[in-house]
């Protein structure tokens, strides 16, 4: 069966950014990003995905580690899913702006990134951390996702793709808008 997928690939730094929509459990990479909280409890939205779709291995290794404070990252095998590990951040709670959100979000991606660095892994998965249950705006949240990729790729280390999975066609296309924004702004 040809699974037709709908997306953009951009180039940046000789890597490869794809910008796609869809669902993040069906995406074949090194790993996945699961957008969690801070108990690694699990939830709806992505969070909720992932573990219906990847089984209950990946719940007792959540168990296990026992927490991630928001702005970092956890990693756990990827039990039945397409992808070998699942990448666990912690978003911030949109509070308005006035809390540190964007910082906070921007180390989320940051230490997802490192983490997959640090793991030797060439291809990660993001979905749009903190814009669902946890009500950050998208516009902002995209400029963050997308500038600390960006930069993840000129620091060179062993990733070699990034895909950014958007559920909806409108953050979709809020996403290839900026990813065009921010391309220029560096070229
Ligand atoms: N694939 C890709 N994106 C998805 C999928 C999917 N299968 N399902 C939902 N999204 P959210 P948050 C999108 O609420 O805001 C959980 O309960 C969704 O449309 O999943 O960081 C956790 O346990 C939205 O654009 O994450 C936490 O308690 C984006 O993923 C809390 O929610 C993120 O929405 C985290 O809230």
């Amino acid at each position: 069966m040809v699974v037709e997928v709908i997306g953009v690939r951009f180039e940046y730094k000789g890597r490869v950014i794809d910008v796609i929509q869809g669902d993040i459990t069906k995406v074949e990479v090194d790993a996945i990003v699961n957008a969690a909280n801070e108990g690694l409890r699990g939830g709806g939205g992505v969070d909720g995905a992932i573990h219906r779709a990847g089984g209950p291995g990946i719940m007792e290794e959540c168990r296990k580690i026992g927490g991630c404070p928001t702005g970092l990252a956890v990693i756990t095998t990827a039990g039945r899913l397409a992808a070998k590990h699942v990448i666990h951040t912690v978003g911030p709670v949109w509070q308005g702006g006035g809390k540190q959100e964007s910082d906070l979000l921007k180390s989320a991606y940051e230490s997802s990134l490192r983490l997959a660095g640090d793991k030797k892994l060439k291809s990660i998965a993001f979905p749009s951390i903190s814009t669902g249950v946890y009500g950050y705006p998208i516009e902002h949240a995209a400029r963050v996702a997308i500038g600390a990729s960006l930069d993840n790729l000129e620091g060179g280390r062993s990733l070699e793709k990034i895909v950014f999975v958007l559920f909806s066609k409108s953050d979709y296309n809020t996403y290839l808008v900026r990813m065009e924004e921010m391309l220029a702004e560096r070229s």
